[in-house]
């Protein structure tokens, strides 16, 4: 997958003479956005389960994975990665399909970095 998009600008340059103008087309490399996958929290899906879907889907250790969670559990939501939009969408689909899979409600959203 690519993820670098290339943009050209066109730049004028005055030469010292006052004839004698130079066009320079400069490639400008842009990072891709990046777009947040949150985790909500629900009163249903299982602690365990939670970790183990941020384990398996977002490659998380078991001790950030817990973090997360708990996150999640007391304040509502957390932040579990950023990645390019298609990633972070596709992720967070796989991640809704396994809780789905399992009967649990937990959901993962994602949204635009600032
Ligand atoms: N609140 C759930 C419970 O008490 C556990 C949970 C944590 C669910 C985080 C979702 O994003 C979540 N069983």
């Amino acid at each position: 997958m690519l993820y670098v998009a290339r943009k050209l600008m066109t730049r004028v340059t005055m030469m010292a003479s006052d004839t004698e103008l130079l066009t320079k087309t400069k490639p400008k490399v842009e990072r891709p956005r990046l777009h947040k996958v949150l985790l909500l929290n629900d009163d249903y899906t299982p602690r365990d389960f939670v970790v183990a879907v941020l384990r398996s889907v977002f490659k998380i250790g078991g001790e950030t994975a817990y973090g997360i969670m708990m996150t999640a559990h007391t304040k509502g939501s957390c932040v579990v990665s950023v990645y390019p939009a298609d990633v972070a969408e596709t992720k967070a689909n796989e991640a809704n399909a396994m809780a789905q899979g399992a009967g649990h409600p937990l959901q993962f959203t994602t949204e635009p970095e600032e």
